[in-house]
């Protein structure tokens, strides 16, 4: 028997799948359709788009003929399907219609097309998913997704053969968490949802809607009409959900408190919309419910015995594992199942970022038991507030609920970030690489981050400390991963905002956050390696003062983004293991080597913060406006306003003692600013000089020998009336260390 040669893999990694050698099919004649039963329009259009044109004959079967041609192979479970590739054509085989639309999604990994011809592997394809019903539950705390956010995801779980999204932001007053529970969704919000309800039905994906009554329900019949009213009520809310195209419903009853725990009641209450309303209604699906006590930590009493014994079996239980945020074991799911005497649908909280807001969740998805299979109804994952980001971890999911004993962490991950980022994979991994850990939380539930280069700091740190030297290898692998960490984020920080604006939107101030930690990485490290002058010695503590000065500023302007939101934070990149390191080593080093070399005290490096890049102007409500160093470039922040400079007022930056300019360019959005102002530079911020500058309309520019030693440059209004400007760019080059 001949190995089993994977020519191309297919995730999430099929359950079995045979290949060999490459078929190259011509442009020249036709595709030949051979199928009997409707395939989904939406499906039918995305098989055209990949293979039409090309000469092959494709077969598709559907239900019992899909029986009848493949007994043997094709499993009787929803979802599986076969997908056969030979040199007779292509056969795509099926129990219903989204065993369709996977064989198509997993025919998209295998084709490679050309402007003459279709290459593919010769496959032969069984597959099926382990875990019933697999997505995400949008039901994090802040700022909820967009709906063009939503829309991409429901494409994203499509492809990646998710079949579940759980509509729940924590967020949203129609939702619940609020007395709005009750209320129709606004005209405009209830057309968006009609959408995302018809783009989950293109990517055979259930959106299910969810309600949270349970701050503000009340199990009263003020009508004395034999009905609880808030019963009335949330049949009601269903019932103008299924208007807007919703099939599938659930009711959530976390994180509340009084009245609403009432296990028995909130039984009775689902049992009633199973009765009423889910049965009733022949195209909606099984009912799924959040419990009050959602994970084993916080369950006491009899709670969950009595939902499992008085909620109809048909009716779904969420749960989040051993503890609010815990890794999903299967010692954890016996215990729960039986309880609950139903299979547990696990609610993962991971990579769900709400209560560690500075931090990016960014690595594999790890810590889910292979032996699960069998034993959940359901698995979806509670993403970060960023859903471009989240991806990340979703491709991960969705690989292990439909494989688990295919499924391997590490190289899932990679796979992932190469799908999503092809043109950027080795930049983002190595950003996602850094930034995983949850850092020291309430959950206490962490992750591994930077465990590839942990060993060597912590090696630099023990050398450090017993000999005062780091070692060459250390030092090497050490500079060149900080050296790497500052070129990837540059290259991020370049290109997303073309390749994928939305991840940039997400990400920017946490990948400036990494440029700087990797340009204060490898200022440190050279700090506390070689013989040093005094000119270095201080360009080198700046550095790294700076760069801490700049990630304490975007993780500021980071806040300030998500300012509308209650929720907002600031940002933390390396946040474990690498910032942690550049603090101890800066700390370690400085004193040791800044007097050594200098005759000077410890206290140099405070000295030398203070003295950091600084805004300089005189006009007062300016003076607070932050000074960034980026690299070999000082800029003032731009400003958004106008701003306005009397007769004689200034604007301009102080460089760090050691650190001078040589060029500086302003653009000023006015073509007088030429005219009526001008640059002057100045080596002790007393004597002013006059710089010569070249200019073209607003823009000003030129450069300046290093040799002059101009650590300040301002541009100042010369004439007799004000001068209005925005400061557009306001940069001074200084050399590279
Ligand atoms: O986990 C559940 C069931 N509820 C909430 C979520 O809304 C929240 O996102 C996570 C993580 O903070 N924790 C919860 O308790």
């Amino acid at each position: 028997k001949r190995a089993n040669t994977i020519l191309r893999q297919v995730y999430p990694i099929p359950q079995q799948m045979i290949q060999s050698e490459e078929l190259i099919i011509s442009r020249k004649g036709e595709t030949n359709w051979h199928q009997s039963q409707q395939v989904a329009a939406s499906t039918k259009q995305q098989l055209k788009k990949l293979i039409d044109g090309y000469n092959l004959e494709i077969r598709i079967l559907l239900g019992e003929e899909a029986q009848e041609a493949y007994p043997k192979q094709l499993p009787k479970v929803p979802e599986s399907y076969v997908l056969h590739v030979s040199k007779a054509g292509i056969s795509i085989a099926a129990n219903d219609q989204t065993g369709i639309f996977y064989a198509v999604q997993s025919l998209r990994q295998l084709v490679r097309r050309q402007a003459e011809e279709l290459s593919l592997p010769i496959t032969d394809l069984t597959d099926w998913p382990d875990v019933p019903f697999r997505g995400t539950v949008e039901g994090f705390y802040g700022k909820p997704w967009s709906h063009a956010a939503r829309l991409a995801q429901l494409d994203f779980y499509g492809r990646n053969k998710l079949n579940t999204y759980i509509y729940g932001p924590k967020d949203d007053p129609y939702h619940g968490f609020s007395t709005q529970w009750r209320e129709p969704y606004p005209a405009q919000k209830a057309v968006q949802i009609s959408e995302l309800a018809e783009k989950a039905r293109q990517n055979q994906v259930n959106f299910v809607w969810a309600v949270h009554p349970g701050r503000d329900i009340h199990w009263t019949d003020n009508d004395h009409d034999g009905l609880i009213d808030d019963f009335v009520a949330c049949l009601h809310k269903f019932e103008l959900m299924y208007k807007l195209g919703i099939r599938s419903f659930a009711v959530f009853f976390d994180d509340i408190s009084g009245e609403g725990t009432d296990a028995n009641r909130q039984a009775e209450l689902m049992n009633y919309l199973n009765a009423n309303f889910v049965r009733k209604k022949p195209d909606v699906t099984p009912l799924i419910m959040c419990p009050t006590q959602y994970n084993r930590a916080w369950s006491s009493g009899d709670y969950l015995t009595i939902l499992g014994d008085k909620l109809d079996q048909d009716i779904a239980i969420m749960w989040t594992g051993n503890s609010v945020c815990a890794d999903i074991t299967r010692e954890g799911l016996d215990w729960i199942n039986r309880q609950i005497k139903r299979k547990a649908f696990i609610w993962w909280n991971w990579p769900v970022s709400d209560y560690v807001r500075t931090r990016l969740l960014l690595g594999p998805a790890y810590g889910l038991d292979v032996n699960n299979k069998g034993t959940l109804s359901g698995f979806v994952s509670n993403p970060m507030d960023k859903p471009e980001a989240s991806k990340i971890g979703l491709f991960g999911v969705a690989d292990y609920c439909w494989n688990m004993h295919g499924y391997k962490s590490q190289s899932s991950w990679e796979a992932g970030i190469r799908y999503l980022f092809p043109e950027l994979w080795s930049e983002m991994q190595l950003f996602a690489e850094h930034n995983s850990d949850q850092g020291p939380n309430s959950h206490g539930y962490r992750r591994e981050e930077s465990a590839r280069i942990q060993p060597y700091t912590q090696k630099a740190l023990a050398e450090w400390t017993s000999n005062q030297r780091i070692s060459g290898s250390v030092l090497d692998t050490l500079s060149n991963e900080f050296r790497t960490i500052a070129g990837a984020a540059e290259i991020l920080l370049t290109r997303l905002p073309e390749i994928n604006p939305a991840l940039h939107e997400e990400l920017e101030y946490w990948l400036a956050c990494f440029e700087s930690l990797g340009i204060a990485g490898e200022a440190a490290l050279q700090l506390g390696s070689a013989e040093l002058s005094e000119d270095q010695l201080f360009a080198l503590s700046n550095q790294v003062f700076a760069q801490f000065r700049n990630m304490e500023h975007y993780s500021f302007l980071q806040k300030q983004k998500g300012a509308p939101d209650r929720w907002a934070q600031g940002c933390v990149s390396g946040g474990t293991v690498l910032m942690p390191f550049i603090e101890q080593l800066f700390e370690q080093t400085a004193p040791v080597q800044l007097p050594r070399l200098t005759g000077q005290t410890a206290g140099l490096p405070q000295k030398a913060a203070e003295e950091s890049y600084r805004f300089l102007s005189s006009v007062k409500s300016l003076q607070s406006a932050p000074v960034i160093r980026e690299g070999k470039f000082v800029r003032i922040q731009p400003m958004l306003e106008v701003i306005k400079l009397a007769p004689g007022d200034y604007i301009g930056i102080v460089l760090p003692q050691g650190i001078y300019a040589n060029y500086i360019h302003l653009e000023l959005e006015n073509e007088q600013a030429c005219l009526l102002g001008e640059v002057q530079v100045s080596s002790n911020g007393t004597d002013w000089q006059k710089h010569e500058m070249q200019c073209e309309g607003s823009e000003l520019q030129n450069r300046i020998s290093v040799d002059e030693k101009r650590r300040y440059v301002r541009f100042q209004n010369k004439s007799d009336k004000t001068l209005e400007l925005k400061i557009n760019r306001f940069k001074v080059d200084i050399p590279e260390n």
